[in-house]
């Protein structure tokens, strides 16, 4: 027996909090992972998923060897090759392909099932970059949210969690920390604790509205309005940053205009509030500082997504909230890294939504897709409108390479599965899109069976395309070093020889860094705009309310997975061993609904089949079914048979919870 090695690494899930870790190996195996006591926002725990990583890490499931497709596509059956006969047989398919229809009739897919310097977009892009493929539109999560960000301030950057303590008013604005940002939630336990007001604004009872209190349950979908309407009543009341308006905007005025239709009256009506609540929240922000929203990703994955945030971003401004360390807004501090780009010089191929992957593979698309390459996601489980994303994946004429962790419902509909190693197998460095912290992730084990990192993957895609240079097999260190090489202030001395020593850096930002306020609006004559984005206010169909046949249909972020990621993980499905479909119990008994009975969901793109469980989670006439169950476990099919392609209305980004479905109970 060899000792036992300890290594500091980043879990490398899509996740805000990018906790560190310790990864605890002996004989080439990884034996334990525990949260780093020393990571100031991870304090030494970790959420209940990545508690249970052992049972991820060597899961029966997970692709060892590659394999190449011996039955129908969707079947899941294969049989191993070698390394060399697998990229042999990829790379002679795709060449023909180029020569055949040129570059762009390969389309890259993939998102951030590892967010990593190397595992996220380094050398995978340069190979995209070279051979012309099709240029993938990353658009699935955060888009229209982001867009809105850049709209108004420049970047998608936001004050420091860790000043989160000092705010004496948070509003958790389509966010669910207990949930999906567990690491939140101490220190927003540490703001209530100091006599803040921490409400929740959200069409669902959350375990973090129950845990906060306050509580406001709009319709789904009626954010901006609700945030015009608390903003017009700031202005109308004049309680509002006159000077900062002045000396730090542009487009007050329009801001007026679109805000001065929502009276409190309008503004009730429309989101089911009441009028006394949206005028008590109202005086609350034009009054409490240090004032932090905290908008989350569920108020845009709507129709008005990127509307909604600028709304947001508008009483952050209204009220002057940035003045103060702990106030401002956040959603996002992914702009606060200025690492420098591994992606290679830019090439303006075709462009693909992600989103619209059904018809991109099954409609008319010109080049038409003949080959898919997917990594770090899983689309047949997460893409929207999934009947035409399966139909797509079972083209005969479709030439599909996936490189996974796990035999994914993806994976299944390949022509070549390779294998990929996890995070605590290699090298990689990691920022956060919530916290401030750098980190360096070492291997502690190397991966077992013929799995290779993402980097080396495609070190070997492109070796067998016969592209030897250097720009596309660079090392993994070498890489990293490139992306520290900047001699931006924020950066200054996180080198990689630093990060070898002391794994977790922060950017050199104090806590007390007021974003826009100490650092600059990158934007014309440096100000942040007020008014709307283009679109913004464009009409959509109006949320479905109690009573009507069709349900609002929300499936946000489930606490024991990562979208498909852990979904087959045995113990996190205890507690929900089949496909749920939650119900207040009022809307049960109208449709003759039991609990436990399984019942249709469906609409005009595709059904699937629940079990209905009555919550007092949904408010009547919203149905809710947690993101997202393997298809497997409801015959082939998941939620996202009901979600549609449609895109947002700015940044061109998703409209997962803006969907419409009816509920039928099946008779047993
Ligand atoms: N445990 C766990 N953690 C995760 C994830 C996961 O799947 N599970 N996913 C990761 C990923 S990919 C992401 S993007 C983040 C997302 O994490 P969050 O930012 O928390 O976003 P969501 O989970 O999409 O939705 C948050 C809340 O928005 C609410 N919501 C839905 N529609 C509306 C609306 O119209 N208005 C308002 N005000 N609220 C609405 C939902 O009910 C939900 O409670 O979490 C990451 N972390
Ligand atoms: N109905 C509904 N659908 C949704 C959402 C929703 O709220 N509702 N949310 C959407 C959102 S916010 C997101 S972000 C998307 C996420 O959708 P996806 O991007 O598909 O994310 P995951 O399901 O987590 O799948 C990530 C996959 O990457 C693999 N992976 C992890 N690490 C590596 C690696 O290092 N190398 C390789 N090659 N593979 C790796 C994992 O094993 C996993 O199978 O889902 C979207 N889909
Ligand atoms: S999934 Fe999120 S909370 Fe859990 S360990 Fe990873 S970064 Fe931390
Ligand atoms: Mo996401």
């Amino acid at each position: 027996m060899s000792a036992e090695v300890v290594v500091h690494g980043a879990c490398p899930h899509d996740c805000y909090d990018t906790c560190g870790l310790r990864v605890y190996a002996q004989d080439g195996v990884i034996r334990r992972i525990e949260g780093d006591p020393d990571h100031p926002t991870t304090r030494g725990f970790l959420c209940f998923k990545v508690n249970h990583y052992m049972e991820r890490l060597y899961h029966p499931d997970r692709v060892l060897h590659p394999l190449r497709r011996t039955g129908p596509k969707g079947a899941g059956r294969f049989e191993r090759v070698s390394w060399d006969e697998a990229m042999a047989e990829i790379a002679e398919r795709l060449r023909e392909i180029i020569a055949a229809a040129g570059g762009e009739a390969i389309l890259p897919y993939h998102f951030a099932g590892n967010m990593g310097a190397l595992g996220g977009g380094a050398l995978d892009e340069r190979l995209w970059r070279r051979i012309g493929a099709s240029r993938l539109e990353r658009t699935i999560c955060t888009a229209s949210g982001n867009a809105a960000l850049r709209w108004v301030f420049g970047k998608a950057m936001g004050p420091d969690p860790e000043a989160i303590p000092s705010a004496r008013l948070v509003l958790l604005w389509g966010q669910n920390p207990m949930a999906t940002n567990v690491h939140e939630i101490p220190l927003l336990d540490e703001s209530r604790k100091a006599g803040g007001e921490i409400w929740t604004i959200d069409p669902l009872r959350t375990d973090t509205a129950k845990r906060y209190g306050r509580h406001l349950q709009p319709r789904p979908g009626t954010d901006l309005w609700l945030a015009l309407g608390l903003g017009r009543e700031l202005v109308v009341s004049g309680r509002y940053d006159r000077e900062f308006i002045e000396q730090r905007t542009v487009g007050f005025a329009e801001y007026r205009a679109a805000a001065e239709p929502w009276t409190l009256g309008r503004t009730a009506e429309v989101t089911g509030l009441a009028e006394a609540a949206i005028a008590e929240l109202a005086d609350r922000i034009g009054s409490v500082r240090p004032l932090l929203l905290r908008p989350g990703y569920g108020v845009q994955r709507q129709g008005h997504s990127a509307g909604a945030v600028w709304a947001i971003a508008a009483l952050s401004i209204l009220t002057g909230a940035w003045r103060d360390v702990g106030g401002g807004l956040l959603l996002s501090n992914g702009g606060a890294f200025p690492l420098r780009s591994l992606s290679g010089p830019e090439r303006k191929t075709r462009p693909v939504n992600m989103l619209q992957l059904g018809d991109v593979l099954t409609g008319h698309a010109d080049p038409a897709v003949r080959a898919l390459v997917v990594y770090n996601a899983n689309p047949a489980a997460t893409a929207p409108d999934q009947s035409q994303v399966l139909r797509g994946l079972a083209r005969e004429d479709l030439f599909t390479v996936v490189h996974e962790q796990m035999m994914t419902d993806t994976a299944k509909y390949a022509d070549f599965v390779l294998p990929a190693a996890m995070a605590m197998e290699v090298w990689d460095l990691h920022t956060s899109y919530w916290h401030r912290y750098v980190q360096l992730n070492r291997p502690a084990a190397p991966p077992p069976g013929e799995a290779v990192s993402n980097p080396e993957f495609f070190r070997r895609l492109a070796r067998a395309l016969g592209l030897e240079d250097e720009e596309l097999q660079q090392d993994d260190l070498s890489l990293l070093r490139e992306a520290l090489a900047t001699s931006h202030p924020w950066l200054e001395g996180i080198t990689l020889e630093r990060l070898m020593e002391t794994p977790v850096q922060k950017l050199r930002l104090g806590v007390g860094t007021r974003p826009f306020i100490d650092t600059p609006v990158a934007l014309p004559g440096g100000r942040m705009r007020l008014m709307p984005p283009p679109g913004a206010l464009r009409q959509v169909t109006p949320p479905a309310g109690a009573g009507t046949d069709d349900f609002h249909l929300l499936t946000p972020s489930s606490r024991e997975t990562i979208k498909s990621s852990f979904g087959n993980v045995a113990t996190l499905r205890q507690g929900h061993p089949v496909p749920e479909l939650l119900m207040v119990e009022e809307d049960m008994r109208r449709l003759g609904v039991t609990a436990g009975s399984r019942v249709r969901v469906h609409n005009e793109r595709g059904e699937v089949v629940l079990t209905a469980v009555a919550s007092d989670v949904p408010q009547p006439g919203t149905v809710v079914s947690y993101a997202v169950r393997w298809n497997h476990e409801a015959n082939g099919r998941n939620i996202n048979q009901l979600t549609s392609q449609e895109l947002a209305d700015y940044g061109g980004g998703a409209t997962f919870y803006s969907v419409r479905a009816k509920v039928e109970a099946i008779a047993e």
